[in-house]
């Protein structure tokens, strides 16, 4: 293959600002619901959220048998994948019955390639901080699981327990963030979407980054403790301190998902 060709620096002075820094305003969410039912979650931290039914999402990341199930990509990357399914499906499946129940816009992600890997750049699949070879994204490493993070593998499907129902969107995406290489941004928009409560696998990877793309996107976020792990405990126990310092600088924190249905299904 021949080499890429460098672009050349762009020079500071006379850089031309592209659509996006003119038109800043066209990339934020929209404004909260001001009408209709609003849950208010009293335990969230560092202070209480309400959230507009109307403008509320439940946003799924990545329970896939990928990160969830030995003979995937988190097992190929070294982790002992065991122990995140008792640890946030539970909670995952009460926010998936309130959010049912109450009919909110209900998203599920999946880091997902396509079959040709066009959308998965070298540094991902071959960089000098990859697995070994057979271990490597669009390679097998377990019959049954088929290729590794690749659309349409088996192994790339989300878990039975969570898996997406009739009516709810599931969203392939390349990179660790949901909004990088996607029309997240526009679907919520679309959607009326201004706030969104997180759960999925792992918290500081993909939860955290999508977590952070929404947050300066202007989206409220509540992340559901019991509703996402780790491979390292720890990572997880950091990100939830971090979310919710210096005043909730990427947004809220609620430990418990029966407190959240509660809230949305008694919403008034
Ligand atoms: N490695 C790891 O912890 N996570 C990922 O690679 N992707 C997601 O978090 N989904």
């Amino acid at each position: 293959m021949a080499p890429k060709k460098r672009p050349a620096a762009a020079k500071a002075s006379s850089a031309k600002k592209s659509k996006i820094e003119e038109e800043p305003e066209t990339h934020f969410a929209v404004p909260p619901a001001e009408k209709g039912p609003m849950a208010t979650l009293p335990e969230s931290l560092p202070k209480p959220v309400t959230l507009p039914l109307k403008s509320t999402a439940l946003i799924c990341i990545d329970f896939q048998k990928d990160f969830m199930s030995e003979g995937g990509f988190g097992h190929a990357l070294g982790n002992d994948v065991t122990k995140l399914s008792e640890e946030c499906l539970p909670g995952a499946q009460v926010l998936l019955a309130a959010a049912r129940e109450k009919k909110l816009l209900v998203i599920h992600t999946k880091e997902a390639h396509r079959e040709d890997l066009r959308d998965c750049c070298d540094m991902k699949r071959i960089g000098p901080r990859c697995p070994p070879e057979g271990k490597r994204i669009g390679e097998v490493l377990q019959e049954g699981m088929g290729r590794l993070l690749i659309d349409g593998s088996p192994g790339n499907e989300i878990v039975d327990v969570v898996k997406p129902v009739d009516g709810e969107v599931v969203l392939c995406k390349p990179g660790k963030g949901a909004f990088f290489l996607t029309g997240l941004n526009q679907l919520l928009r679309d959607r009326g979407i201004s706030h969104l409560i997180f759960c999925g696998v792992t918290t500081e990877v993909c939860v955290q980054v999508t977590m952070r793309e929404a947050n300066d996107r202007g989206y409220e976020c509540v992340l559901v403790e019991d509703s996402t792990a780790s491979y390292i405990p720890k990572f997880k126990a950091a990100v939830i301190d971090m979310v919710r310092s210096q005043g909730g600088i990427v947004g809220y924190t609620m430990e418990r998902a029966e407190d959240v249905a509660k809230a949305l299904k008694s919403a008034a």
